[in-house]
C-alpha cells in the first residue's frame, strides 16, 4: 500500500505497520499519542516574536498535572520546553484563509480539541471588520461539520495597542460569544474562552503580538479553560504580596510581568508571598521557574508553619520557564509562602494557582 504524506513524497508501508495517513504533517508529527489538541489561528499561535508563542507554557502545563497530549497541525516551531512543536498557526492570514483549509486539517488530524485564536489579520487589515463575526460562524460550521466530536475552544482576541484597531477588535470580541452560543444552541462542541482579559496593552511585544510573558498568560487562560478552574497568576514582583530577603527582583525578557526573582543564592535568601485564599482547601500551584544548571534545581517550599517541602525544576536553560505543579493545602484569607534556596540555582517568574476541580475531557 502506498500513502501520500504530503509534497507528493510516496511512502511504501512495511507489512503491519501502522497505515494511518498523515496528510497535512509533512514531518510527520511529534509525539504521536495522547489527546490530540490542535493549536489553530495566525502569528499569534505560531508565536511570532517568541517562537512556540502560547504553546510552550500550555505545554508545560499539561506535563506538570501528567498529561499525555498531542499537539496536530501541519506546522511546527519552538524551543525544547514545548515537547510537542506542532500547530496549525499561520502568520498574516485572515479567518476567510483559515476557513478555506480548516476543514482539511481537521480531517488529517482529528483532534479531539481545537484551540481557536483568529480574527487579528481582519482587524489589521480592516477587511471587513463587520463582517469578521459572520465569518467566524461560518469558519466554525466548516470545522464542526469536519469533526462533529472535537470541543473547539474559541477565544476572543488580545488587545490591540492601535486604539483604531483595538475599536474594530472590540466590535468583533463583543460578537464572538454569541456566535459560539448561537452555535452551541445548535449541538455543535463550540465553547468562548475570554482571552482579551487575560493580557494588557503592557504584555504586547510591537502593538499587536504579545511578549513572551504575553503569551504565557495567553497559557494561562487556555489551561483555565481545559482544567475548569479560574488560574490565577502571583507575579513575584509584586510588592502587593511578594517579597525577596538576600535575593533581587531582575528585569527579563520572557517573564511574565517583565521581571523575575533571582540571586536566590544563599542559605537565608528567599522569595516570600502572602496569598489570599478564598477558602480553606486543597489548590494547585503551578512554579514558573527557570533553570540554566544543566541539571535539576531546586527550593525549600514553606506554607505557613508546615514542613518545608522540596520542589525540583528541569533544566532548560536560563529564561526558559518550566512549569512545576505542587498540591498546597492553604487556609481562607492569608497564607505565607516561602521559596528558599535548594540545590543550586533556580529563579522564579511568577506562581499560578488553580483549584482542583475535575479537568474536562478536552485533555
Ligand atoms: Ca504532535
Ligand atoms: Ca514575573
Amino acid at each position: 500500500m502506498t500513502l501520500l504524506l504530503g509534497a507528493g513524497q510516496a511512502y511504501a508501508a512495511p507489512a503491519g505497520a501502522d497505515q494511518r495517513v498523515r496528510l497535512g504533517t509533512p514531518s510527520g508529527g511529534e509525539s504521536d499519542a495522547g489527546v490530540r489538541i490542535m493549536p489553530l489561528g495566525d502569528s499569534i499561535t505560531d508565536g511570532f516574536n517568541v517562537p512556540g508563542g502560547y504553546r510552550s507554557d500550555l505545554w508545560q502545563y499539561l506535563v506538570a498535572d501528567g498529561h499525555t497530549d498531542d499537539f496536530v497541525g501541519s506546522q511546527s516551531n519552538g524551543p525544547a520546553r514545548l515537547g510537542d512543536h506542532d500547530h496549525e498557526g499561520h502568520p498574516g492570514w485572515r479567518i476567510d484563509e483559515i476557513d478555506a483549509h480548516a476543514a482539511d486539517w481537521v480531517r488529517a488530524t482529528s483532534p479531539r480539541t481545537v484551540l481557536l485564536h483568529i480574527g487579528t489579520n481582519d482587524m489589521v487589515q480592516n477587511h471587513d471588520p463587520a463582517g469578521a463575526p459572520a465569518r467566524l460562524s461560518t469558519l466554525l460550521t466548516h470545522i464542526t461539520d469536519a469533526a462533529p466530536t472535537a470541543d473547539v475552544l474559541v477565544s476572543d482576541l488580545v488587545p490591540l495597542a492601535d486604539p483604531v484597531l483595538e475599536s474594530r477588535a472590540a466590535q468583533y470580541n463583543a460578537a464572538v460569544p454569541g456566535v459560539v452560543s448561537a452555535l452551541a444552541a445548535q449541538g455543535r462542541h463550540v465553547h468562548f474562552v475570554a482571552m482579551h482579559s487575560a493580557l494588557t496593552t503592557a504584555d504586547l511585544a510591537d502593538g499587536v503580538h504579545p511578549t513572551a510573558g504575553g503569551y504565557s498568560k495567553m497559557a494561562a487562560r487556555w489551561y483555565s479553560a481545559l482544567v475548569s478552574s479560574p488560574v490565577t497568576r502571583w507575579e513575584a514582583e509584586n510588592s502587593a504580596y511578594a517579597s525577596v530577603h538576600d535575593a533581587d527582583l531582575l528585569s527579563s525578557p520572557t517573564a511574565s510581568g517583565g521581571v523575575k526573582a533571582g540571586h536566590i543564592d544563599n542559605a537565608d535568601s528567599y522569595l516570600q508571598y502572602v496569598i489570599t485564599a478564598p477558602y480553606t482547601g486543597a489548590y494547585r500551584m503551578y512554579v514558573r521557574a527557570g533553570n540554566g544548571m544543566g541539571s535539576t534545581c531546586t527550593h525549600l517550599l514553606t506554607v505557613d508553619d508546615a514542613p518545608a517541602v522540596t520542589v525540583a525544576y528541569p533544566s532548560y536553560g536560563w529564561e526558559e520557564w518550566s512549569m512545576t505543579g505542587v498540591d498546597v493545602h492553604l487556609r481562607q484569607g492569608a497564607n505565607t509562602l516561602r521559596f528558599a534556596k535548594g540545590t543550586c540555582y533556580a529563579e522564579i517568574d511568577a506562581i499560578d494557582f488553580a483549584t482542583l476541580g475535575a479537568p474536562t475531557p478536552w485533555i
